[in-house]
C-alpha cells in the first residue's frame, strides 16, 4: 500500500522504540557522552505549544548526536512543587499532589505520543520525597558551609497571595502572579549567600562566551551588576544631643568629591532615623509613610519628580571640609551600596533633579566642553578635565578618581571598593507545596540541622483546600504534631522550621540528579556526574535568563568547592527556542487566539507539527503558527515515505555504480546538515532535505528509475535525515527499505568527499519565458542531458499539455527555453 497514513504509523512503532530501549545511554565509554536537556516542565495542565516548540528542538539536538554516534543522556522530569498546585487544591478543595501528579501523567503521555526520544527510566519530580530528601541534604550542606543564613528584613509581600515575593517576582511594583500591589513587611527569612559568588558568576561566563546567547549573558551581567568605585566615609557633625558620625557612602566617582554639594540617606533606612533632629523627625516619619507603598522600580524612574525632607544635619567633606546638609529621599534606596549618598547634581542626572526641586547648588568640577548643568538642567556625564577640584584639578577623569581613591585612603577616610547590583537569594516561602527547611530551632542550639539520616522531612499529612489558603504564615505551622520535634543536638523540645523552599532551589541541581535519579546514598555519584556534565546542550525559554540559570550556575559552584563535581558551570552551550504565537502575538486566554496542540497532533499527525515548528524559522526565533503550514508539511512527509515504495534495489547493494549527479547531491545534502546542524540552523537542513527527497523523486521518475542504487542511498539518507524531525515517518519509510528498527540509532551516512568535489547549479526550465521548474544539475552537463531533462520535467509537461514543441535554446548549465508550437 502506498498511501500515508499517519495514524496508522504512529501506533506502530512507540512500543518498538520501548522495547529497544532505544534511547538509553550505554554509558559504557565506548562512545563519547553527550547530553542534551530541555528545561524541565512545570506540570501545569497538558502540553502546550511553546512545550512543542521547546521540546522538538531539543529532541532534534538529541537525535542528531546519536546519529553522529555519541552516547546520548536525553532525560526529562518534572518541576512539580510550586503555588499553581497549591491554589488548584484551594479551590478544589484537594490535596496538591493530586492536581500534580495527574497533570504529570497527562504531560507525561502526551510526551510519548510526541515521541521525544527521552529515556523514561529516568524520570524524576521534584515533589516527591526520593527526590526532595536531597534538596534537603544539599541545604544542609550550604548552611554547615555558612551559605545559607537566617536574618530580619524587609520583604516584598503580596497581600493577596499572603506570600513573600524575591526582588524578581515584582514586576513594575506589582506581584508577577497575581497583579497586587507588593508591600513591604518585616520577616525572619532564610537566604543562600549568593553574593559571596558574585566575581565567579561575572568571570566564569568567560567559559560560556559563544556558546550562550550574547544577549542572555548580558542579562546575567548586568543582574549582578558590579561597580567599581569607593567607600567615602562622611563625618556627620554633632547636633545638640547627637553625637557625631560617620556614615560612608558608595560612589562611582570618586573624582567629582569637590563637586558634592548635599548628601542623602534613603528615607526608609534606620539610619535616616539615628540621624534626624528632633525638629525634623516629624516630617521624616510622615514621608517614610508616604515612602512604604512605593517599589524599587518606581523610586528609582528617572522621570518622577524628586522628593525628600531635611534631616536637620551636616556632613563634612572629607577632601575640603566643606559641609553638606543632610536629606532623606526616597531615590536612594536603603539597600544597594551604603544606603547613602554624596549629591553631585552637576554630573549625575538624579542629583540635579532633586537639587533643582530644592533649590541646593550646582558645581561644575569636570569640564566636558558641554554646557554647565546649572543652565540647561541636563548633567554632563563624560570624560573631561577636572575643575574646581583642589589637588585633583587639571587632571582628566580616570587619573582623578585614582587620585582621588589615594587621597582619601592616606587619610583614613575611605576605600577603592567593589559594588553589586546582585543580592543575596532569599528562599524562604510561607506556603505548604515545597520542600520543607530541614532546620529545627532549639531555644538552647538554636538553629540545629536535621541530621541525615532523618531526611526527608516530609510534608505533614492531612492537609488539603482551605487549610491551605495563605495566611502569612506557613501552612506548616498549623501541624503541631509535625512542628514540636525534640532536638537533634540536646534532645530538649524544639520545633521545625515551617516554611518552604522557593520552587528555584529545586531546579538548581535536578540536572545532576538525572544521572541516577534512584540513588539513594547521595544526592548524586560524583564520579558518574563529572562523566556527564557539563550539559553539552541546554535548550529553554529566555524568561529563565536571569534566575533559573544564575542559581544553577551558583549552585554548581558551591559544589565545586564542596569537592562533589569537578567542573564550574553546568551548562557548556545554550539556545533559547523562540515563542510560537498566533496571528503576530503570543497566545492568550483574553485574545482568544490560543492553539490547542493536541487538536492539531490530530489533525496534522505529530510529524508534521513536530516538522512545521523546526521549518518555521531558525530556532531561535518565534513562530507564528498563523503562518506557517502543517498541511505542506504532511504533504512533505507523504513525498518522502513513498519514495519508500519505489526503492527496489537490496540492501547493502553498492551505489558506486549509481547515478553520479544524484549521489553528489546526497552527499552534498549529508555534509551540509550535519555542519548546519551543529550551528543550530534546524530550519536549513529541512529545506535541503525537501531537495533532497524532490532531486530523489526525479531520479526515479527520469533515471534508471527505483532500481539504481544511488535511489537507495538517497532514501537511506533521507530516512536518517528526516528522523531528527519526524520520528515516525523516517522510522516507518526505513521500514520500507527493507531494515529494522530502529533508524534513530542507523549512524550518520559517511560522506564521500570525492562525491563533494563536483557542485551543482540550478538550471532553470522556462516556457516561453515563464519559469515552470528548476533543476539542481551537474555544473559541466551536456546540452542535450539538459534538454531531455527539462523536456522530462512533469511541471513543463503539464504546461505544454500535449502540444508540440517548436524551438529548445539551451544554454548550459543554467537555462533551458522551450517553445510550444
Ligand atoms: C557620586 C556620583 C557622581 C555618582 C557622579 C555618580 C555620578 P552604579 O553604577 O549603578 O553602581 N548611588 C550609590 N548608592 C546608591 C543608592 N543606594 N541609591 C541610589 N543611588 C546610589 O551607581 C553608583 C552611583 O549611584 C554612585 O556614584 C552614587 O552616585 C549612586 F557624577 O556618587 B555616585
Ligand atoms: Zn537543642
Amino acid at each position: 500500500d502506498n498511501t500515508y497514513d499517519f495514524s496508522a504509523i504512529e501506533a506502530k512503532w512507540p512500543a518498538v522504540w520501548d522495547r529497544l530501549r532505544a534511547f538509553a545511554p550505554v554509558d559504557d565509554g565506548s562512545r563519547e557522552r553527550r547530553y542534551v536537556l530541555d528545561m524541565f516542565p512545570y506540570p501545569s495542565g497538558d502540553l502546550h505549544m511553546g512545550h512543542a516548540e521547546a521540546f522538538a528542538m531539543g529532541d532534534v539536538a538529541a537525535r542528531f548526536y546519536r546519529q553522529k554516534g555519541f552516547d546520548v543522556l536525553h532525560p526529562i522530569g518534572w518541576d512539580s512543587f510550586g503555588l499553581p498546585a497549591e491554589n488548584a487544591a484551594i479551590k478544589r478543595n484537594a490535596h496538591p499532589a493530586e492536581w500534580t501528579y495527574a497533570n504529570i501523567e497527562t504531560q507525561a503521555n502526551s510526551f510519548r505520543r510526541y515521541a521525544i526520544s527521552a529515556d523514561w527510566d529516568r524520570r524524576l519530580h521534584t515533589s516527591d520525597p526520593e527526590y526532595y530528601r536531597w534538596t534537603q541534604w544539599l541545604f544542609v550542606r550550604f548552611f554547615q558551609k555558612g551559605l545559607a543564613y537566617r536574618r530580619d528584613s524587609p520583604v516584598n509581600w503580596c497581600p493577596k497571595d499572603q506570600t513573600v515575593l524575591a526582588n524578581e517576582q515584582v514586576i513594575n511594583g506589582a506581584c508577577d502572579r497575581c497583579g497586587t500591589m507588593v508591600t513591604k513587611k518585616s520577616l525572619n527569612q532564610w537566604y543562600f549567600k549568593i553574593t559571596d559568588y558574585a566575581d565567579r558568576l561575572l568571570d566564569d561566563m568567560e567559559q560560556l562566551r559563544g556558546h550562550w546567547p550574547e544577549r542572555v549573558l548580558a542579562m546575567q551581567r548586568n543582574w549582578i551588576g558590579r561597580s567599581e568605585g569607593a567607600h567615602v566615609r562622611f563625618r556627620i557633625e554633632a547636633d545638640g544631643d547627637l553625637p557625631d558620625t560617620d556614615v560612608a557612602v558608595f560612589t562611582t566617582r570618586p573624582d567629582t568629591l569637590y563637586g558634592a554639594t548635599f548628601f542623602v540617606v534613603a528615607a526608609d533606612a534606620d539610619l535616616a532615623l539615628e540621624l534626624v533632629t528632633p525638629e525634623h523627625r516629624a516630617a521624616l516619619e510622615a514621608y517614610r509613610e508616604q515612602v512604604k507603598g512605593l517599589s524599587e522600580i518606581e523610586r528609582q524612574a528617572t522621570e518622577r519628580e524628586k522628593t525628600g525632607v531635611f534631616t536637620g544635619r551636616y556632613a563634612v567633606n572629607p577632601l575640603n571640609g566643606e559641609k553638606l546638609p543632610v536629606w532623606a529621599a526616597d531615590y536612594v534606596l536603603a539597600d544597594y551600596g551604603t544606603g547613602a549618598i554624596m549629591a553631585v547634581p552637576a554630573h549625575d542626572q538624579r542629583d540635579l533633579d532633586f537639587a533643582r526641586a530644592f533649590d541646593l547648588p550646582v558645581r561644575t568640577v569636570v569640564d566636558t566642553g558641554a554646557e554647565d548643568a546649572a543652565a540647561t538642567g541636563t548633567a554632563t556625564t563624560g570624560e573631561g578635565t577636572l575643575v574646581n577640584s583642589g589637588e585633583l584639578t587639571g587632571l582628566d577623569k580616570t587619573a582623578a578618581i585614582r587620585r582621588a581613591v589615594e587621597l582619601i585612603e592616606a587619610q583614613g577616610t575611605g576605600e577603592h571598593t567593589i559594588n553589586y547590583r546582585l543580592r543575596d537569594w532569599l528562599l524562604s516561602r510561607q506556603r505548604f507545596w515545597g520542600t520543607p527547611i530541614p532546620i529545627i530551632h532549639c531555644p538552647t542550639c538554636g538553629e540545629v540541622p536535621v541530621p541525615d539520616d532523618q531526611l526527608p522531612v516530609t510534608l505533614p499529612e492531612g492537609l488539603r483546600g482551605e487549610a491551605l489558603a495563605p495566611k502569612g504564615t506557613s501552612p506548616l505551622a498549623a501541624v503541631e504534631e509535625w512542628v514540636n520535634v525534640a532536638c537533634p543536638s540536646c534532645g530538649g523540645a524544639a520545633r521545625r522550621d515551617t516554611d518552604t523552599m522557593d520552587t528555584f532551589v529545586d531546579s538548581s541541581w535536578y540536572y545532576l540528579r538525572f544521572i541516577d535519579p534512584t540513588l539513594d546514598t547521595a544526592p548524586f555519584d560524583t564520579e558518574a556526574v563529572n562523566r556527564w556534565l557539563p550539559v553539552g546542550q541546554y535548550v529553554g525559554g529566555v524568561e529563565h535568563a536571569i534566575l533559573h540559570l544564575l542559581y544553577s550556575r551558583f549552585f554548581t559552584k558551591v559544589l565545586f568547592d564542596l569537592g562533589m563535581v569537578s567542573f564550574t558551570e553546568p551548562f557548556s552551550a545554550l539556545l533559547n527556542q523562540g515563542q510560537v504565537l498566533n496571528g503576530g502575538k503570543a497566545m492568550s486566554k483574553s485574545l482568544g487566539n490560543g492553539v490547542d496542540l493536541g487538536e492539531q497532533l490530530d489533525r496534522f499527525g505529530v510529524d508534521a507539527v513536530r516538522l512545521t515548528m523546526v521549518f518555521a524559522s531558525p530556532p531561535e526565533d518565534d513562530v507564528d503558527w498563523a503562518d506557517v503550514s502543517p498541511s505542506g508539511s504532511a504533504k512533505f512527509l507523504a513525498r518522502a515515505w513513498r519514495l519508500g515504495g519505489d526503492v527496489t534495489s537490496a540492501v547493502g547493494t553498492d551505489p558506486s555504480a549509481g547515478d553520479r549527479a544524484l549521489r553528489s547531491i546526497t552527499h552534498r545534502t549529508v555534509a551540509d546538515a550535519s555542519e548546519l546542524m551543529e550551528a543550530n540552523k534546524f530550519n536549513v537542513v529541512i529545506a535541503k532535505l525537501m531537495e533532497l527527497v524532490n532531486a530523489t523523486r526525479k531520479a526515479i521518475d527520469t533515471g534508471a528509475g527505483g532500481a539504481d542504487p544511488a535511489v537507495r542511498e538517497a532514501t537511506e539518507a533521507v530516512a536518517v535525515i528526516l528522523g531528527l524531525f519526524a520520528p515516525y515517518t523516517a522510522e516507518d519509510l526505513w521500514e520500507r527499505l527493507g531494515h529494522e528498527a530502529t533508524v534513530a540509532t542507523a549512524g550518520w551516512p559517511v560522506v564521500d568527499p570525492a562525491l563533494l568535489t563536483q557542485d551543482t547549479v540550478v538550471a532553470v526550465v522556462q516556457v516561453q519565458g515563464k519559469v515552470r521548474d528548476r533543476l539542481t544539475v551537474s555544473p559541466d552537463i551536456a546540452e542535450d542531458a539538459l534538454r531531455e531533462l527539462a523536456l522530462a520535467s512533469e511541471q513543463v509537461q503539464r504546461v505544454l499539455d500535449g502540444r508540440d514543441v517548436r524551438t529548445v535554446i539551451v544554454r548550459a548549465p543554467k537555462l533551458v527555453n522551450i517553445v510550444p508550437a
